[in-house]
């Protein structure tokens, strides 16, 4: 079933057109990236609508839809109601999560068709990953590793954690990456207790954990991963907390295949956490899916009921988080295979001082 059939079999009784406005939806189901654009799938055909900046490369690229340019005095408006003239559209689905109340407002009062909420039915298809995609999420990884090792050479005691993120974002670029999956993590010293601390100007020391929570985007999709270092030393203290969460990491890691849930691969890694006494130190997940977004479902944290399935991507990511001390978190991605997962992190885990 290629991706356009996918769309299509959530064409029942209740929905006769799809409305795709979200970059991921379009891409994952034209197999092509556009900034900006909206599709319409029928069982009978469908339309991709952009335009003059990204008209050629959509013509030249999309698969499956027809590409006609919208302009002044073809709105989107006007060639969506044509399509739903054309195709006899009743009800049209729409991704309720990716507009905003505006769009929806203009398309309820502009659009001759039923407007019906999919919820996640539209998401749910880039759950489980196709290899292209799982190609692409190897080399945004392979570049983001290439990024992390780099780096590992340009931090100094005496930069600031803005710099540093600076050189690590330079690193994600010149090693090949088309973007950020995300505004990089840096935090230093204190503020690696802040599990999302934003980088500012605190200037990196001896005797710091630096964490470094980055991703490179590659052709649509993400990397993400994490790392925490030590400047010059780490204490005992700073020690065994790095071993519980990479413990807590490798454990989570060993039950990750195909029909386990969620909750049964944070609990593994919760476990090792809440055993040597920082249980209430971890308080966000374990992981989250990702793909062409940094943060997809299912999430394998204490409600993933769910059975993962082969080729779904998902973080490894626990921590450990002392206020007005330090953190530290340990971050790969893996794929869930039928007997295990792939790694697509290659980084080191063990403790690096810098
Ligand atoms: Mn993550």
């Amino acid at each position: 079933m290629n991706n356009l059939e996918k769309y299509r079999s959530l064409l029942t009784d209740g929905v006769d057109g799809l409305l795709l406005t979200s970059r991921y939806s379009r891409h994952y189901a034209a197999q092509f990236d556009i900034a900006e654009g909206i599709a319409i799938v029928t069982k009978a055909g469908g339309y991709y609508f952009t335009d003059s900046r990204y008209i050629e490369s959509a013509q030249n690229n999309i698969q499956g839809f027809k590409v006609v340019e919208t302009n002044r005095a073809n709105p989107y408006s006007k060639l969506l109601n044509d399509a739903i003239a054309e195709f006899g559209v009743e009800c049209l689905g729409y991704e309720e999560e990716y507009l905003t109340v505006a769009e929806f407002a203009g398309m309820e009062k502009d659009l001759k068709a039923k407007l019906v909420p999919m919820g996640k039915q539209i998401d749910k298809f880039r759950a489980v990953k196709q290899e292209w995609e799982l190609d692409r999420m190897r080399k945004a990884q392979e570049i983001t590793d290439q990024a992390f090792e780099e780096v590992l050479g340009r931090i100094q005691p005496g930069m600031t954690e803005k710099q540093l993120q600076a050189e690590l974002i330079y690193c994600l670029y010149k090693n090949g990456g088309d973007g950020l999956s995300f505004d990089p993590i840096v935090v230093s010293g204190p503020n690696t207790s802040l599990p999302h601390g934003v980088a500012g100007d605190r200037v990196i020391c001896k005797g710091d954990f630096i964490t470094m929570d980055f991703g490179a985007l590659y052709q649509g999709y993400c990397a993400d991963m994490t790392r925490t270092v030590a400047v010059g030393y780490a204490t005992e203290e700073m020690e065994k907390v790095y071993n519980t969460v990479l413990q807590a990491q490798l454990a989570g890691i060993a039950v990750t295949k195909a029909g386990v849930t969620g909750a049964q691969v944070d609990g593994a890694a919760r476990k090792v956490i809440t055993d040597a006494g920082y249980g209430a130190y971890f308080g966000h997940g374990y992981g989250h899916s990702i793909g062409m977004q940094v943060h997809e479902a299912p999430n394998c944290n204490p409600s993933g009921d769910t059975p993962m399935e082969v080729n779904m991507v998902c973080s490894a990511e626990p921590g450990i988080y002392l206020p007005g001390k330090f953190g530290v978190r340990i971050e790969d991605l893996v794929v869930f295979k039928e007997d295990g997962c792939e790694n697509l992190t290659r980084s080191p885990k063990n403790l690096i001082i810098v």
